[in-house]
């Protein structure tokens, strides 16, 4: 029996769209930074057949079908190294991410299976090969592998390992912090799976993803390298907008920020213009906004965050990636 602990990630440059879905090979290569909380644990033991069971969550059948193809997956990436696993598995999830966070817990949890996973097979696998386990259930989980701030790069093939996750630097390089904004918990009606599968059909796509291989990805690797917050802020923000205006284009159109975010966002330029803040915002596939910001600022971002009517605040910080739980 193996647990392993992991937490969410934020992008900074957003995975959107699959140059191969089976694979769940990212279109464009990424960055994000890895939280220190809420955490999930996933325990994994050898079992005759495959089990999924969630102390905080009822398993559909959408939900374990999604389990069962993952270990597939797994073990045909793990049989390239001629350690598959020996039999199946079964899968024991505790969560400590509220539901209404608007966090998706899906990066948390397929990052924490796949290093479970990887203390099962008698292989010694790298961060960067349990990174490409994890991306086999969710394509944003091979970055909560590492600490600080993690990213996906594409290789030049359809492999299975295609696209593979690495850290850029680690938890203690530049202590961010998100301060999450959260104004709705309605289910989101069409989700990141089905949502990258259709990203190809909108007009602005293809642009996208050249423009982050051309310059974008390497932009934001050189802010977080070199510290400079306002040229991070800048090329976040650009490629966070430019992500919805790829959601709201595509077919069907996927529209996920509602008029609280929009105001949000407004509120927080003015402030920030104001007040000369080291402060950005970032938004996935949700209302829910996050604003990154320098410790300086903390202070002046919490107590705005706290003012916002009918809305849940979560703080948290850049955080430690996966590890095993003794
Ligand atoms: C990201 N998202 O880079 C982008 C930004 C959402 C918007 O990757 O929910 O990681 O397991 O399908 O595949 C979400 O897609 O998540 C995602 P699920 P997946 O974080």
């Amino acid at each position: 029996m193996i647990t392993a602990r992991s937490t969410p990630n934020i992008a900074l440059i957003k995975y959107w769209g699959n140059r191969h879905d089976e694979f769940r090979l990212c279109a464009n290569d990424n960055v994000a930074m890895t939280l220190d909380g809420p955490f999930v644990d996933v325990t994994v033991s050898l079992a005759d057949e495959l089990s999924v069971k969630s102390e905080n969550k009822e398993m559909t059948e959408k939900d374990i079908a999604r389990f069962a193809k993952t270990i597939d997956l797994i073990n045909v990436y793990l049989s390239t190294f001629h350690f598959p696993l020996s039999t199946s598995i079964s899968i024991e999830i505790d969560s400590q991410i509220p539901p209404s966070i608007g966090l998706a817990s899906s990066a948390a949890v397929f990052s924490a299976l796949a290093k479970a996973i990887s203390g099962l097979v008698d292989a010694d696998l790298s961060d960067e090969q349990i990174s490409v386990m994890a991306r086999l259930g969710s394509g944003s989980a091979a970055r909560s592998i590492f600490g600080g701030f993690g990213a996906i790069k594409n290789e030049p093939n359809d492999f299975i390992d295609g696209s593979i996750g690495f850290q850029i630097a680690d938890e203690h390089h530049w202590n961010l912090h998100d301060v999450i904004i959260v104004p709705s918990a309605e289910e989101k009606k069409i989700g990141s799976t089905e949502g990258h599968s259709k990203a190809w059909t909108s007009p602005h796509f293809k642009t996208r993803v050249q423009e982050i291989g051309d310059h974008r990805q390497q932009e934001c690797i050189d802010a977080i390298l070199s510290k400079d917050f306002e040229k991070l802020q800048k090329v976040a923000e650009q490629d966070c907008m430019d992500m919805h205006h790829c959601m709201q284009t595509q077919d069907p159109p996927l529209n996920y920020l509602s008029k609280e975010t929009y105001r949000i966002i407004d509120e927080i330029k003015t402030l920030r213009q104001a007040e000369h803040l080291p402060v950005l915002y970032t938004i996935d596939a949700g209302p829910t906004v996050h604003l990154f910001c320098e410790e300086e600022a903390l202070e002046a971002v919490k107590e705005f965050a706290h003012t916002q009517e009918g809305c849940q605040v979560f703080e948290t910080q850049i955080g430690k990636g996966t590890s095993f739980v003794e």
